[in-house]
C-alpha cells in the first residue's frame, strides 16, 4: 500500500502502541506521544494519533468530522471481521445511531438501575462473604472483579446460564480486533466461529429471559423505536461491551486500592460518597479502553498538522487521561481529586451507555468490601493480560485485613 506523506509539518513516530512490549507498559510511549504534538503520525500504521488531552476530547466531542461510521478499529471491518457486522452504537454516527442509543440511553438508564440496585447490593454483600469466608488472601481479578460482573450482569440481560464462561474469551477478541492483526488477534482466530455464534443465539428473542434488558429491546422494536432488525444487534452491543470492560474497571479500582493504602484508609472511613469518585478516579487513572479509532470525513487540521480527508486517527483516552496538561499529578490515583471531565468512557454522543451499570457494579462491589476489609495490600506480583485496546489484568493476589 503506498500512501502520501501526511502533509505540513505532523511528527512521525516509528513507534508500535500494539506492540506487546509497549501494551505491557504503555506509560512512556504515551508521554513520548503527548510530547511529539498534538498530532502525530505513526508511520507504521500509516495512521494519525492525539495524546493529548484538549485535542482527545475536541475530537470525541466532534463526530461530524472524526466519524466512526467508517469503524473505530484499524482495518476496514467490514474485510478483516466478517464474523462480525457493525455495532449499531459504536460504529455508526446520526441519523442512523441515534434510534438505537436513545433506546440503550432508556433501557440501562437511572429508572431502570434504580429497580436493581437492592438485589444488587445484596449480591455484592453475599460474593465478598463467600470471598472472605474462604480466606484473606486471593485473586482479586477472578473472585471479586471478574466474579461479581458475572453474577449480576448477564442476568439483567437476562441471558441462559449455560455458556456464560464464552462471555470474557469473546470480550477479549472483540476488543483485540480494533487493532492490527498482531499475535494477540492471531491467537484468538480459532474461537472466534464458536464465540460469536454463542453470542449471537444469545441475542434473539426467544432465549431472553422476559424482564432483562434484552427484552426490553426487543419491546421497543414492538413499540417501533427500533426495527426488528436492529435488537439482536444491540443486544450483542450489551454482550460486547459490558463485560470485560467493566472487570477490567473493577480490577482497576482494587489494584489502584491494594497499592495505595492512604486511599483505601479514607474510602473505608467515607464509602459513602467515596466509592462512586473512587471508580471514576480509577477509570481515569488506568483508562480500560485504552483507545480508539475515529475517520476524518474532511480535510481537517489540528494544531497545524492536516489530516486528509478519509485518514484513521488513533485516540489515545489513556494517554489524554494523563495528560500533565489538564491533570494535577496525573499519575496520582487520589480519591479527594475531582475527575469528571476524564475521557475513559469517552465523550460526546458515543459517550459510554452503560457507565451507570459500570457504576453501580462498582459501588456496590466497593461499599460491601469497605464494610468488611479494614485494609488491602499485595500479596504477590500483578499480572497484566495484554489486550489491543484494554487495559487488562490476569491476576491481582491480595491480601486483607477485616476489621
Ligand atoms: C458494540 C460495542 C462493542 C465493543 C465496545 C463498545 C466500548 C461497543 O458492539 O456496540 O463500546
Amino acid at each position: 500500500m503506498t500512501t502520501s506523506v501526511p502533509s505540513s509539518h505532523a511528527s512521525i513516530s516509528h513507534a508500535d502502541p500494539f506492540g506487546l512490549d509497549v501494551l505491557k507498559d504503555p506509560l512512556p510511549f504515551q508521554s513520548d506521544l503527548r510530547a511529539a504534538g498534538a498530532v502525530v503520525y505513526l508511520d507504521r500504521y500509516e495512521v494519525f494519533a492525539m495524546g493529548r488531552y484538549t485535542e482527545v476530547h475536541a475530537a470525541l466531542t466532534d463526530w461530524q468530522t472524526f466519524q466512526s461510521a467508517a469503524g473505530v478499529g484499524l482495518s476496514n471491518f467490514r474485510h478483516e471481521t466478517p464474523w462480525r457486522p457493525p455495532s449499531l452504537l459504536l460504529e455508526a454516527d446520526p441519523p442512523h445511531h441515534d434510534a438505537p442509543r436513545a433506546v440503550l440511553t432508556k433501557v440501562l438508564g437511572p429508572r431502570a438501575l434504580a429497580k436493581l440496585r437492592t438485589s444488587w447490593l445484596l449480591d455484592a454483600e453475599i460474593l465478598v462473604d463467600e470471598v472472605l469466608a474462604s480466606g484473606t488472601e486471593f485473586d482479586a481479578v477472578a473472585r471479586l472483579a471478574a466474579a461479581f460482573p458475572l453474577r449480576v450482569f448477564p442476568d439483567a440481560v437476562g441471558i441462559p446460564e449455560s455458556g456464560r464462561k464464552n462471555l470474557l474469551p469473546y470480550g477479549d477478541h472483540v476488543f483485540n480486533a480494533f487493532g492490527p492483526v498482531n499475535s494477540l488477534v492471531v491467537k484468538g482466530a480459532p474461537r472466534v466461529g464458536e464465540l460469536s455464534c454463542w453470542v449471537n443465539a444469545q441475542c434473539s428473542r426467544e432465549v431472553l429471559s422476559d424482564d432483562g434488558f434484552g427484552a426490553q429491546i426487543w419491546a421497543a422494536a414492538d413499540r417501533g423505536d427500533i426495527t426488528y432488525e436492529q435488537a439482536p444487534l444491540m443486544v450483542r452491543s450489551l454482550l460486547s461491551a459490558g463485560v470485560d470492560t467493566t472487570v477490567n474497571g473493577l480490577a482497576a479500582v482494587l489494584y489502584a486500592f491494594a497499592t495505595h493504602p492512604l486511599q483505601w484508609a479514607r474510602l473505608h472511613a467515607n464509602p459513602i460518597p467515596l466509592a462512586r469518585t473512587a471508580f471514576d478516579e480509577a477509570v481515569r487513572w488506568e483508562s480500560p479502553v485504552q483507545t480508539f479509532f475515529r475517520t476524518a470525513t474532511r480535510d481537517i487540521e489540528v494544531g497545524g498538522t492536516l489530516i486528509p480527508d478519509g485518514r484513521k486517527i488513533l485516540l489515545f483516552l489513556g494517554s489524554a487521561n494523563r495528560d500533565p496538561r489538564r491533570w494535577e499529578n496525573p499519575d496520582e490515583f487520589d480519591i479527594n481529586r475531582n475527575p469528571s471531565g476524564h475521557v475513559g468512557f469517552g465523550m460526546g454522543i458515543h459517550q459510554c451507555v452503560g457507565q451507570h451499570v459500570a457504576r453501580l457494579e462498582s459501588e456496590a462491589l466497593l461499599t460491601a468490601l469497605a464494610r468488611r476489609v479494614k485494609s488491602i495490600e499485595l500479596a504477590g506480583p500483578a499480572h497484566r493480560h495484554l489486550n489491543n485496546t484494554l487495559r487488562s489484568w490476569e491476576e491481582i493476589p491480595v491480601k486483607v485485613h477485616l476489621r
